[in-house]
Order: structure tokens, then C-alpha cells, then sequence
């Protein structure tokens, strides 16, 4: 029963959240636990979910996120069950007095707590919380009101206490036809509720109201910019092996990794970034601003999750379009005593970049645009920064505050206990031994194309290696990389040997330091270690 309820309950609370903006309480829950969490518990966490995919063979890139949905949703339903289980036991001990208005009383018990935390916790809030909490109060008191009446539809005509003269048998019928009604009404609530929510899903999103002058859409205006997107290295000797991942991520393989269920939707129109602190000229920065009162800057980047596995897919690149940090700098005349920029985004994510690394390094960039086109909702749309040689962590998206200060603050995970620095390990990854792609060489050699990427963040690579079996390290061919700061494919065409071999590879980046070879996994600094990958060549 417990089931039969929450499930249509759960569905209904997400359609009021697509119509309304009103909280979806079980992500809502989520979002408040999550940030009370101890660290260990968060990072412990992140690293069995990522451990049970990958040696499931599934992609960590696309499934956790579901999987994350999935638990919550699961605890969510699990909660209902039992709330229902202890209700049913608590009301047949005393008796069958009014289990409706009794209903009332799971209904608070679960209900209320959850009120409460989005009273106090939901940090982006799209319709007033205190509503919010009105509505997820009203809903489980509904919900809990349909529990007395469930009980009471179950036991009626004396089914607590079957009488002799044969009524029993009429009973068991009720009591299917009751069944079935409820379990019908519920299963047609619940996928009628999660078909609209996806129809309505569908129809909004953020970057449909971008600010438009002169019947121009922003989105427009970027894109004309931007143009069309040319690789530089199209014309490189050095052809990728097939099999070898794409160069340029394609967005919609783009992984996404963030601290929310479902990224936060932010209103490009009203959004303004008001950049104060211990500065002399306050800078008010607006999305039409960025895009034209400032030099553009693109910039062909991969970007790679501190929490990557060796040879994992949360690392991608594309190109991305944005203002530097220097010209920033400049218009803010920051105060004597000025050290560091912090930032602070929708979601309550928080980072802090030293202003004395804005002014080495130029391409530090405030980007309002990926692939040519405005952030999408996932990517952090209307701004995230970007930050070279770091791992996506120091990177926050959806930025909303921003503020020049004196003192440091550690960012969200480095308070988790992640790097502070969290500078990019070297890596390298084998995507392909070509089996079935087999060459042949001028001199007549058949030969694999072996073949994958090397990345050591902005530091270049200088140096890829390949050993088969127990042979020694050879060099690998290298293809220009799309800036200095993406990846760089490499090719290795190994002379024909048929049956099972191993193949390692190891890089140096751009100063000739060598990989870590050593095995490690994610936390606190980034994973490190050799990427291997066994195939049997088939015989001649
Ligand atoms: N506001 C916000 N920014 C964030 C995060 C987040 O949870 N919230 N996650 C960071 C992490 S850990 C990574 S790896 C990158 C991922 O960016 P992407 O999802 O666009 O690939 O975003 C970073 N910026
Ligand atoms: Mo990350």
C-alpha cells in the first residue's frame, strides 16, 4: 500500500514542480542532507558509485547521474513504505476508530521534516519556500488522509473479523476489486504525472530567453561571432587510430558532473553578476555585456573531473568562448590589500581563484559560451570561469556571486577534504587497438593502429609510450593538439603479431616530467596510474 500511495504521490509532486517552480521535496531532501553530510560519508560515496559502474562495465559518465535519481527516488519510496507499514500495524493494535483523520499522523511525521528542510535549505529557490513547504505539508497530509482510507477500504465489512455465515468469501472479493482499483489508479497517476513532466520539461529551457536587441537573439550574436568552428590541426600528418575517441567532444557526450540532481535553470534576462568587494570601480556585469563590451576570447579546452578514473570518461573538450579574468581585473581597480576573487554559484557550489594567479596567467576566463552556442543549463549556463591546469572542481558554473576579498575560503570540496590546489595529473589512455583496421606498411609490415589521448592540463605533452607485453617502451606518434591546453591524440602502429597481448601506456608532459605511474585512486588529489588494455590479434 505503501507503495501505491508514495508513487503517485512522488509523480505528483514533480508535475507541481515542472508547472509551478514549487520544490520537488524528494531532491529538495536530497540537496539539505547533501550539504550536512560529513566528508567522509560524501566521499566514500562518490567513490563506490563510481567503483560499482566501472567494474560493471558501465559508463560513470552517463549513468551516474540516474543512479544518483534512482537512490534518492528509491529511499524516498522506501520511506513511504515503511511510514505505511508502521501506520496499518499501529491502527489494527488500537483498534478501528477513524483511520482516516489517523492518517493525518503519518502524514506530519513524514511530511513535516521535509517542510521544514525547505524552509531552511533550499539554497535556489524558484518559487518562495515557505510555499513550497505549505504545498509538500498539504500533500502528505492528502497522502497520509488516503492511508486511512486505504485501511479503512481494506478491513471494511468486518474483514478484521470474518463472521461464520459465509461473508468471508464476499470479502476476499471486495477487497480484490479494491486492490485492483487502487493499483490501477495509482500506476495510471504515476505515468500520466511522468509523462508531463517530461512533455514540460521539454518545452523550457533557460537559453530559450536570452535577451534579444534589435530582433537578434543573444544566441545569435554569438554564434555569428564565434563562427564556425574550424580545427586548427585539420590538416595534421598524424591521423588518428580508428576507434580513438572523438578530438572534439561532441556536447551532447560532454560529461556533466555537479553537486545537483538536476542542474539548476537560471533566467538569462535577470541574471547580473555584481562584482564589489575591495575594489574602487564596482563592476555589474550583464550577459549581452559580456558578449559586447569585452574582447572575446576562444579557446579549444578539456576540462576533466578531479574524480576521473584512470582511463575514465568524465574528461572532455570543446570550444569555449568567454572574456579574460586580466580585463576584469583591469576595469575593477582592485584595493590595496585585494588577494582573491571569490565566487559563489546558484546551487551554493563556491570556489576562490588568488588574483595574482588572474594576473599570470590570461586565459583565466569568465565563459558565457560552448561550442559556439550559450552554455547549456548543464554546462552552467549563463557563466561558469575557467581556470587552466585545474580540475573541473575549481571551476565553478552557474556563478551568481562574486565578490574581491583579503582572506581565502576554501571551496566546497576542498572544505571535503579535496585538493586545494587540485592541479591536473598527466594521464594517459589506450582507446583502441584497431583489430580490425590492420595497415601495411611501404615496406610491406602489417601493422595495428593502436591509439588514445594524453593529457597533462596546460603543461602539454611531450612524450607518449607504448609497451606490449613485457617489451620495451616505444615511442608513440603525436598529433598537434587543438591549443596547449587540450589533450593530445596519439598513434602507435604496432608490427602484427597474432594472439592475446597486453598494451600499456604511459606519457612526460610538456617539461619531460613522466606520468605517475603509481596507482591511485580519485581522492584527495586525482587519480594516477598506467592504462592498460588487453585484445587478442587474430591470426593471419
Ligand atoms: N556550481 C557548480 N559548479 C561546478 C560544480 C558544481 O557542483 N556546482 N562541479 C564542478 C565539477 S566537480 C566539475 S568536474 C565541473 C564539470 O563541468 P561540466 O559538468 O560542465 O563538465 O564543474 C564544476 N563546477
Ligand atoms: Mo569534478
Amino acid at each position: 500500500m505503501g507503495l501505491f500511495l508514495t508513487t503517485p504521490l512522488t509523480a505528483m509532486l514533480y508535475v507541481v514542480n515542472k508547472l509551478t517552480g514549487l520544490a520537488f521535496a524528494p531532491f529538495a531532501a536530497f540537496d539539505w542532507v547533501r550539504d550536512r553530510l560529513p566528508a567522509g560519508v560524501i566521499n566514500s560515496g562518490i567513490e563506490r558509485l563510481a567503483g560499482t559502474l566501472t567494474a560493471l562495465g558501465i559508463s560513470v559518465r552517463q549513468a551516474s547521474k540516474p543512479a544518483e535519481i534512482i537512490m534518492v527516488l528509491g529511499v524516498f519510496l522506501a520511506a513511504g513504505v515503511v511510514t505505511g507499514a508502521v501506520f496499518f500495524a499501529a491502527v489494527r493494535r488500537a483498534g478501528p476508530a477513524r483511520p482516516g483523520t489517523a492518517g493525518f499522523i503519518p502524514g506530519f511525521v513524514f511530511g513535516l521534516p521535509l517542510a521544514l528542510m525547505l524552509v531552511s535549505g533550499s539554497k535556489a529557490p524558484t518559487a518562495p519556500p515557505w510555499l513550497s513547504a505549505l504545498w509538500t505539508l498539504t500533500a502528505f497530509l492528502g497522502w497520509g488522509y488516503a492511508f486511512g482510507r486505504v485501511y479503512s477500504g481494506l478491513t471494511r465489512d468486518g474483514a478484521e473479523s470474518p463472521d461464520p455465515s459465509g461473508r468471508a468469501s464476499a470479502t476476499r472479493v471486495g477487497r480484490r476489486k479494491f486492490l485492483i482499483a487502487l493499483g490501477a489508479s495509482s500506476a495510471v497517476i504515476t505515468v500520466a504525472g511522468a509523462g508531463l513532466s517530461r512533455m514540460l520539461s521539454r518545452r523550457s529551457g533557460p537559453a530559450s530567453t536570452l535577451p534579444a536587441a534589435a530582433g537578434k537573439t543573444l544566441a545569435d550574436d554569438i554564434h555569428a561571432q564565434v563562427g564556425p568552428i574550424v580545427l586548427p590541426n585539420r590538416n595534421d600528418p598524424v591521423p588518428p587510430a580508428p576507434g580513438t575517441r572523438p578530438e572534439y567532444t561532441p556536447l551532447e557526450d560532454h560529461y556533466r558532473i555537479d553537486i545537483n540532481l538536476s542542474p539548476p535553470a537560471i533566467d538569462g534576462d535577470n541574471w547580473s553578476l555584481r562584482i564589489g568587494g575591495l575594489v574602487q570601480n564596482p563592476v555589474t556585469l550583464t550577459l549581452r555585456g559580456l558578449v559586447t563590451k569585452y574582447p572575446r576570447m576562444n579557446q579549444f579546452i578539456t576540462v576533466s573531473c578531479i574524480s576521473n578514473p584512470v582511463a575514465g570518461d568524465l574528461i572532455g573538450t570543446t570550444l569555449w568562448t568567454g572574456v579574460s579574468l586580466q580585463k576584469i581585473l583591469e576595469e575593477l581597480r582592485v584595493e590595496e590589500g585585494a588577494r582573491f576573487l571569490q565566487l559563489e554559484s546558484i546551487d551554493g557550489y563556491h570556489e576562490t581563484v588568488p588574483l595574482d594567479l588572474i594576473r599570470e596567467e590570461e586565459r583565466i576566463m569568465f565563459a558565457y559560451a560552448w561550442d559556439g552556442r550559450p552554455l547549456e543549463a548543464k554546462h552552467g549556463f549563463p557563466l561558469r570561469i575557467y581556470i587552466p591546469d585545474r580540475y573541473g572542481m575549481k571551476q565553478p558554473k552557474w556563478i551568481t556571486r562574486a565578490e574581491i576579498t583579503a582572506d581565502d575560503n576554501p571551496g566546497y570540496w576542498v572544505e571535503r577534504g579535496w585538493s586545494r590546489e587540485a592541479r591536473a595529473k598527466s594521464t594517459s589512455v589506450i582507446d583502441t587497438v584497431a583489430v580490425d583496421d590492420i595497415a601495411t606498411s611501404p615496406d610491406g609490415k602489417r601493422l595495428v593502429p593502436v591509439g588514445g589521448i594524453a593529457w597533462a592540463g596546460a603543461r602539454g605533452i611531450s612524450k607518449v609510450e607504448v609497451r606490449v607485453d613485457r617489451g620495451d617502451w616505444v615511442k608513440a606518434e603525436l598529433r598537434s593538439p587543438l591549443s596547449p591546453t587540450t589533450w593530445v591524440i596519439w598513434r602507435f602502429d604496432w608490427p602484427f603479431a597474432s594472439g592475446a597481448h597486453k598494451f600499456t601506456v604511459r606519457c612526460s608532459d610538456g617539461r619531460g616530467m613522466p606520468q605517475v605511474e603509481t596507482a591511485a585512486g580519485a581522492f584527495p588529489d586525482g587519480a594516477t596510474g598506467l592504462s592498460r588494455l588487453e585484445k587478442k590479434i587474430p591470426g593471419r
